[in-house]
Formats: C-alpha cells, sequence, structure tokens
C-alpha cells in the first residue's frame, strides 16, 4: 500500500505540472482558444462563464443567472444551480480547481447531469482564468459557502504563472441557498486597455433568454448604472417577433415543437415583405452560424411537406415540377434551437452541427407538426405557397431572360442596360473571373490600366450609391449605379437572383481607405445583404485592403519607396533604414499608379482581401436594419454605446 500511496503522490505533482503547462499555452496563444485579443475575444472571457451557467440551466438546476459589469471592468456571472461540486477530484485537487485550471475541463466528470451542455463546444472556464489577472469562485452548497481564488503574475526573474490557486478552497460561512458566483478581471496584460461593452453582453444575454423559456438573465453595469433583466416564456416564437419587429409580416408565426431520441426541438418562423430568408439556428442555446445537421433536416422537412401539401390540393399540376426550397423560404424569418447530448461541431471554425441524428430527429418533428399545421390553416397555407409559385416564375422569367441576353436575342428591354462603365475579363470563366467595384473613375482609370485583364473585371461607381435599406426595390432598379452592378454581376436581383449564374467568383469592394469609403462600403454590402444575400453566404464578397502610407525613402540616386498598411508596419519601416523618409498617407486609391494599384492591392498574389461572413444570422440582421433603416432612435443609442468620440481622426 506504501507504494501505491507514493505513486498517487507523484501523479498529483505530474498532473500539477501538466496543468500549469496548458494555462501557459494559453496565454501564449490567446487565440488559439479565443479567436483573438480584441473586442470578440475579450467578451469570450464572459461567454465561457455563462456558458456554464447556462448548462446548469439545461440540466434542469439553474433559473436565473445574473451578469454584473464593475466599475473596474472586472465581471460577476452568479447562477441559482447546485454548485459546482466542492469535493476533491480522484488527482487530488479540489473539483473546483480542475474546473478552473485544466483545458477543457467543464462538464467532462461531473456525472451526468450535464447531458445537454454546449461544453464541448466552449473551451471551458480555465480560459477565462488564463486570461485574467485573477478570478475568484463562490459556491453555495450543502449549507456552505465556498470560496477560492486565482491568480496570474510575473516573478521579477521573468517567470510566468498563469491562473495558479492564490488561496485553498476554504469554507467562509453558511448559507442555505445554492448556486455558483464567478468574478473575474481580464488581464490588461493580454487584452491592453479594454473596453466591456455593455450591449454586446445585453445582446447576448437576451438571445439566452429567449431561446431558454423560464430562464431569467439580468444584466448590471455599474459604470452607467444601466440594469435590464430578460425573460421570455414564449422562446424561439418571442424571439421571431422580437427580430420582425419593424417588418410587415404575412402570417402568424409558426411554432414547432418537439421531442424524439432525446434531443428536443423548437421552431418558430414568420414571413415577411422582403426577400433576405434568415435561419438563425443554434444548439444547446450556441449560435451555429455555419447551420449544419439541424438546419438541413428543417430545410428537407419544410421543402418536403409544402410540395406534398400543394400537390395534395391541387395547387401544383401532375407535370408541374417541384417548388425549390429557396423559393418556398423567400422572406422566412426563422428561429431553430434544438438541444441535446454529445453535440458535434465541424467545419473549419467549428460552427456547424455536425451529430446525424440532429437531422432525421428535426426532419421528422417538422414534418409530423408542419403537416397538422398546414391541414389546420388552409388560408395561410394557400398562401404561402402562392407566394412561392411567384416567386419560382420571377426567377425562372428573370433567368430565361438573362440567357437570351447573353445568347444575343433581345430581352425585354434588358439588353439596353448594357452600358459602356464595365470594363469586361476576357476570360468567360466565372470560377476564375473577378469583379472589383471600385470608388471613383480617376481610380477606375488605374484598376483597369493595372489589372489582369485576362480574368479582373472593372466597374467604377460615381459617387455614393443610394441607401438601399430606405429605397425601394423600384427605386434600386432605376438607380444607374446598382443597375450597373445588377448587371455586370448577371444573376439578377432579389428573389430573381439566382447565385449559379454569377459570372464571378469574386466580387471585391475597392475603396477610399477613408470615411467616405468606408460609407460606400456599407451601402454595397447592405445592398448585397439585402439583395443578393446568396453572394455573400457562398463566401464571394470581398473588400480590398489598399495600403495606408506611402514611405518615400530620400537620398542618393535609388530613391525607393515603400508601403504599409498599418501603424505599426509605417513604425518598423521607419526605424529599418537609415535613409531620410517621407511619409505620405494616401487620400485615396486615386494616388496610386496603375503599377501600384496592381502590386499593393490587386494582385492576388501579394494583396490581401477580407472575406464578408455573417457571423450570426440574427444579430446581422438586427445591426442592418439598427444602423441603415429609417429609425433614428436605435441607431444613435447604438452610436453613442459604440463610437469612441474622444478618438481624433483626420
Ligand atoms: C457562474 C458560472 O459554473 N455553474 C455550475 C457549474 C457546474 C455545476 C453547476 C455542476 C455540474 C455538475 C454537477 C455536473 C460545473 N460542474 C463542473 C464539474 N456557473 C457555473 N453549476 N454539479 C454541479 O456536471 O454533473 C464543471 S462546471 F465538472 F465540476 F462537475
Amino acid at each position: 500500500m506504501a507504494g501505491k500511496k507514493q505513486s498517487s503522490t507523484n501523479n498529483y505533482r505530474d498532473e500539477d505540472i501538466q496543468v500549469l503547462e496548458g494555462l501557459v499555452a494559453v496565454r501564449k496563444r490567446p487565440g488559439m482558444y479565443i479567436g483573438s485579443t480584441g473586442s470578440s475575444g475579450l467578451h469570450h472571457l464572459i461567454w465561457e462563464i455563462v456558458d456554464n451557467a447556462v448548462d446548469e440551466h439545461l440540466a434542469k438546476f439553474a433559473t436565473k443567472i445574473d451578469v454584473t459589469i464593475h466599475k473596474d471592468q472586472s465581471i460577476t456571472v452568479t447562477d441559482n444551480g447546485r454548485g459546482i461540486p466542492t469535493g476533491m477530484h480522484p488527482s487530488g485537487v479540489p473539483t473546483i480547481q480542475v474546473v478552473f485550471t485544466v483545458l477543457h475541463a467543464g462538464g467532462k466528470f461531473g456525472g451526468n447531469g450535464y447531458k445537454k451542455s454546449g461544453g464541448l463546444h466552449g473551451v471551458g472556464a480555465s480560459v477565462t482564468n488564463a486570461l485574467s489577472e485573477w478570478l475568484k469562485v463562490a459556491v453555495h452548497r450543502d449549507g456552505h459557502i465556498y470560496e477560492m481564488r486565482f491568480e496570474s503574475w510575473t516573478e521579477r526573474s521573468g517567470i510566468e504563472h498563469v491562473g495558479e490557486a492564490a488561496t485553498k478552497l476554504r469554507k467562509t460561512g453558511q448559507s442555505q441557498m445554492t448556486g455558483t458566483t464567478v468574478s473575474f478581471l481580464p488581464d490588461k496584460k493580454v487584452f491592453g486597455q479594454f473596453h466591456i461593452q455593455a450591449d454586446t453582453v445585453a445582446e447576448r444575454l437576451q438571445e439566452i433568454a429567449f431561446l431558454n423559456a423560464g430562464l431569467t438573465m439580468t444584466l448590471k453595469d455599474e459604470r452607467t448604472d444601466f440594469s435590464e433583466s430578460y425573460s421570455y416564456n414564449g422562446g424561439a416564437k418571442e424571439f421571431v417577433k422580437y427580430l420582425n419587429e419593424d417588418k410587415t409580416t404575412l402570417n402568424d408565426i409558426v411554432h414547432i415543437q418537439g421531442e424524439k431520441e432525446d434531443i428536443e426541438v423548437e421552431v418558430a418562423f414568420q414571413f415577411h415583405d422582403g426577400f433576405t430568408e434568415t435561419i438563425a439556428s443554434f444548439v444547446n442555446t450556441i449560435p451555429t452560424r455555419g447551420g449544419g445537421t439541424h438546419e438541413t433536416g428543417f430545410k428537407a422537412a419544410y421543402t418536403r411537406v409544402m410540395n406534398e401539401y400543394a400537390r395534395r390540393n391541387g395547387l401544383l399540376k401532375e407535370k408541374e415540377k417541384n417548388l425549390e426550397g429557396s423559393d418556398l423560404r423567400e422572406g422566412m424569418m426563422c428561429v431553430l434551437n434544438i438541444k441535446m447530448g454529445e453535440v458535434e461541431f465541424v467545419g473549419q471554425t467549428k460552427d456547424q452541427l455536425g451529430s446525424s441524428n440532429a437531422r432525421s430527429v428535426v426532419d421528422a418533428i417538422t414534418t409530423d407538426k408542419l403537416t397538422v399545421y398546414l391541414d389546420e390553416h388552409p388560408d395561410e397555407s394557400q398562401m404561402l405557397l402562392k407566394k412561392a409559385v411567384l416567386a419560382f416564375k420571377a426567377r425562372e422569367a428573370a433567368r430565361k431572360a438573362r440567357e437570351d441576353a447573353r445568347n444575343g436575342k433581345k430581352g425585354r428591354g434588358e439588353g439596353a442596360m448594357l452600358h459602356g462603365k464595365l470594363t469586361p475579363a476576357q476570360s468567360k470563366d466565372a470560377r476564375r473571373n473577378e469583379l472589383f467595384i471600385v470608388e471613383g473613375d480617376s481610380a477606375g482609370g488605374s484598376a483597369k490600366q493595372g489589372r489582369d485583364s485576362r480574368v479582373q473585371a472593372i466597374l467604377p461607381l460615381k459617387g455614393k450609391p443610394m441607401n438601399p435599406e430606405k429605397a425601394k426595390l423600384g427605386d434600386i432598379l432605376k438607380n444607374d449605379e446598382y443597375r450597373a452592378i445588377i448587371h455586370s454581376i448577371g444573376a439578377g436581383i432579389a428573389n430573381e437572383f439566382d447565385v449559379e449564374d454569377c459570372l464571378y467568383s469574386k466580387i471585391i469592394l475597392m475603396t477610399d481607405a477613408d470615411m467616405d469609403g468606408a460609407h460606400i462600403q456599407v451601402l454595397l454590402l447592405t445592398f448585397f445583404y439585402r439583395y443578393m444575400k446568396p453572394l455573400i453566404d457562398e463566401g464571394r464578397v470581398y473588400i480590398a485592403q489598399p495600403p495606408l502610407y506611402k514611405i518615400n525613402f530620400k537620398g542618393g540616386k535609388n530613391a525607393e519607396s515603400k508601403y504599409a498598411w498599418t501603424e505599426e508596419q509605417l513604425q518598423v519601416a521607419l526605424k529599418q533604414s537609415k535613409k531620410h523618409a517621407e511619409v505620405q498617407r494616401f487620400k485615396g486609391l486615386g494616388e496610386m499608379n496603375p503599377d501600384q494599384l496592381w502590386e499593393t492591392t490587386m494582385n492576388p498574389e501579394t494583396r490581401s482581401l477580407m472575406q464578408v461572413i455573417i457571423e450570426d444570422a440574427a444579430k446581422t440582421e438586427r445591426r442592418v436594419t439598427t444602423l441603415m433603416g429609417d429609425q433614428v432612435d436605435p441607431r444613435k443609442r447604438w452610436i453613442m454605446d459604440h463610437v469612441d468620440f474622444t478618438e481624433v481622426t483626420e
């Protein structure tokens, strides 16, 4: 037995060392664990802790989660669940210590209450600890209060200590309540001078509340005295109502709920008079922006059930083709939330549900419930089907007109739209071709001369396009700039848009690096989002990254110049050269000659492009409406919250 004791002591040491290495790794490469050390990564620290509290709700124990942002920007998250177990872990340290110092520990060894957790997705509370100056836990459980504190610090010799236990697990009082409180201060050494954004937190808490009927989420910001509480009994249904708030809706919200094979499914959807299809999907309250098996199951069932209904009721003749999913879902606002155990995420960014049983379960439940719903609501069903038939016909007609135009036949007036603005690429290969939409004629001129004419097409725009969020489709079709874009892309617009017909693999927005350029970008992105969304969904929209500075080195015969895209690059370039340098801040693309524009911004070998993606469907939909729509108050509030007016810009 002595031998055994010896070895268990050794194990404890081994384990301890491993633990330290784990957290040091997080410090060394935070991006690997939280994506970035910018604002998104900073807020990730909060999500990790909140996720554990939400898991405790999913395990059916917690009903309330409170988040407080303190004046010093430390954060406190409290839940009223069972409290993290306060016993010893087999490795010889308290379980609480393992939860906060071992990577991926969340929910792995706590027993069976944790079935429907997002645990595997979140990298765990230990990451929050690793990137905090300090973190403390208080657990109310079994009549006692237990506390423990962790700290990160650097010895004078330079040795780093990351998220180490700074106290033992101590009993500090008595309590008849149960629950967990975690407080932490994000480390400035990691995040610099950071700012916790109250409304980013509020939005996520509200989203969680929508997705978990019966869970109350509260937020208190002690910096501003803001406080809010979110609690919804309608779940996904209320979420859809909220998302469609400013829209003209066409039907009552359809709400589908069911459980099968231990997977809970909740879907709510409602149609509006726009064309955009928004499916905000979640697994255990975690957004799955890449979609996945649950979305596939829903879409397949929806398409099948609607077509079957149409045939049963004579709305589709025997000879007619089935209606396509995209036609049926035009203008659909949908929230899909499932709760399941052993979640499997796939895809490069792990934001896609891979679990195959989710597909069949969501399909089966949607099929059952939707069939009943359609039979009970014949008027609505007919209206939705007629709408899809119209969408289908419009798309087919538009496609035929485009084909005719391309084959030299005259479309109905469409051929006249081909004006001299676009400089096309020589190649007709859509898989290789790129379209540059360029701000201003002078930059357009440089781009034309500098481009690779085989595969790069240039479309210069004059001035600012109109705000598509405030315009009607009719106005857009009359607008010269938008007409030129629609025609150049060649795939129609709105409900007639068909990404298959798009003539380019990449649509690249190239604007000046100033306020006007940024504004044009936002207007064009709104246009693509509202009227050609499949282009964004397929990852075909990009933003060019022209350099911000040109550094002209003087002296001697061989005067040379360099470019810098960031302030840091500029400083490095200046330090590296001993020659006298003159820094020029680029005011616009037009200041570059064709060769320079090619080299810095257009050459696929040397350029860098920013790909436009939709991270969170619900959030994007809300943001576009707030920032681009016609209501002024919500926009003002957002701007006051997000824009730092002390920053001096030229
Ligand atoms: C404010 C953050 O972390 N709550 C929380 C965490 C746990 C439990 C309850 C819990 C889980 C289990 C059993 C179980 C966690 N426990 C663990 C582990 N709120 C917050 N509330 N009893 C309590 O998994 O069966 C990790 S998280 F692993 F220790 F069980």
